[in-house]
């Protein structure tokens, strides 16, 4: 099945929160068509052309101190970008209360990332080739029990859409490639951690969802051929999906938001459906 995309409009009462958590936990990815997120007559620029340093594919805030990291521009222009990436980190924060009301507390939000470069023109490496359908996981920073939810926001001013890709649901997919993976090495793990190459251990969870990855954007003939979908998401559309998860590709477009959240598998509505689960079940048992 491919990921289904679920509208959620204002105003009025949210659907049951019930069913957008099922919904999402399910693989959707959740689009509100209408929700507000103003920039001042000042913030404007920052959709004009993009303040950044162009070393790193995005400009970001983390942590406690939310210190920006990327960007480019006058002292006073970078902390109004700043303040922008708090204010959407509050809104994507605002967004999980209203319509995610069982995360609530649940969640730690992690990194907000501004990304002002056009998906088309970014001449990345295949594994950083984001156009090609994937699902997300990072090299060194092992998630281990955590899902990854992320929100986000095109804030594009001339009308152009973020174009996605969205491909076949998880267990079909791992169908397809888990018997291609190599296995897992508790010691290289142990050997990455002491060298502080991963931030920590990196799990078998972890060692297969970056291999996963890796084996689906390589593979070009699954590229083109694994059932998939075209998504357009116009300016001022906010949508959110578990990127674990939900298969996707970034196929177009420039100026968008985004917020990372991370969620404990043991704190979603039903742990089954996420992919640390779904790959325990396919290999008959825990994983490492
Ligand atoms: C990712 O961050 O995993 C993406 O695929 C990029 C999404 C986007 O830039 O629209």
């Amino acid at each position: 099945m491919i990921s289904p995309i679920v509208s959620v409009p204002r105003p009025g009462a949210p659907p049951g929160a019930t069913s957008l958590v099922e919904a999402l936990e399910g693989g959707a990815v959740l689009m509100f068509p209408d929700l507000d997120f103003p920039f001042s007559a000042f913030e404007e620029r920052f959709v004009e052309r993009p303040f950044a340093d162009g070393k790193a594919k995005n400009v970001n805030i983390r942590g406690e101190a939310a210190e920006l990291r990327g960007a480019a521009g006058t002292p006073e222009e970078q902390e109004a970008l700043r303040q922008v990436l708090l204010r959407y980190r509050a809104f994507a924060q605002g967004l999980i209360d209203r319509y995610l009301p069982a995360y609530t507390g649940k969640l730690t939000l992690a990194g907000t990332s501004y990304r002002p470069f056009d998906v088309d023109r970014r001449k990345l490496s295949w594994r950083r080739d984001d156009t090609r359908l994937h699902v997300d996981a990072f090299p060194s920073n092992p998630i281990g029990e955590k899902r990854i939810l992320r929100v986000f926001r095109n804030i594009n001013p001339n009308g152009q859409p973020r174009h996605w890709r969205v491909g076949e649901d998880f267990g079909s997919m791992a169908d397809k490639f888990l018997d291609r993976l190599p296995g897992y090495s508790p010691l290289s793990a142990k050997l990455l951690a002491a060298l502080r190459i991963t931030k920590a251990r990196r799990s078998e969870y972890d060692h297969l969802m970056l291999h996963l990855h890796d084996a689906l954007k390589q593979d070009m003939a699954y590229q083109e051929s694994a059932p998939q979908a075209d998504v357009h998401f116009a300016p001022g559309q906010t949508w959110v999906t578990f990127s674990d998860l939900v298969m996707h590709g970034a196929m177009g477009g420039q100026y968008m938001l985004e917020q990372t959240a991370y969620l404990p598998v043991t704190s979603q509505a039903d742990a089954a459906k996420s992919p640390q689960r779904i790959l325990a079940a396919k290999l008959g048992r825990p994983l490492r």
